[in-house]
């Protein structure tokens, strides 16, 4: 992770915290239906599932927009499996059954391989692509 990726992904989570704390103002409030806090316009945190099976990703294409905030809800429906983009450093390990959520910042467009590098799944079709535009 390069450095304005981490100063990118601490806005996020600053944000995010601040998202946070205006939801539970707003609703002790009494009264105010209105938001007493905006988030800054820059941080968008798209949430996106992704479902990971022998031997495939669903989905299996990804396109966001460079500059965007991208939170992974992981799953693996069966065994253990990763989801990784060797290119950008990203690299995923979810348990068998489980889930996890993995928060990245995209800024440098590309189209990138994504691979699960559990032994032989990669080779049984577990890849995808991620565009970045
Ligand atoms: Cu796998």
């Amino acid at each position: 992770m390069n450095r304005t990726t981490s100063h990118l992904r601490r806005r996020a989570a600053a944000a995010l915290a601040l998202g946070i704390v205006a939801t539970v103002l707003a609703a002790c409030g009494g009264g105010d239906d209105e938001p007493t806090a905006t988030l800054p316009p820059a941080t968008v945190v798209r949430e996106v599932p992704v479902e990971m099976t022998s031997f495939s990703f669903s989905p299996e294409e990804f396109r966001f927009k460079n500059g965007d905030v991208v939170e992974f809800r992981l799953s693996s429906r069966d065994i253990e499996h990763t989801f990784t983009v060797k290119e950008l450093g990203i690299d995923w390990r979810i348990r068998g059954g489980g889930t996890g959520n993995r928060t990245f910042t995209f800024t440098t467009p590309g189209e990138y391989e994504l691979v699960c590098t559990i032994a032989g799944h990669e080779a049984a079709g577990m890849v995808g692509t991620l565009i970045v535009e």
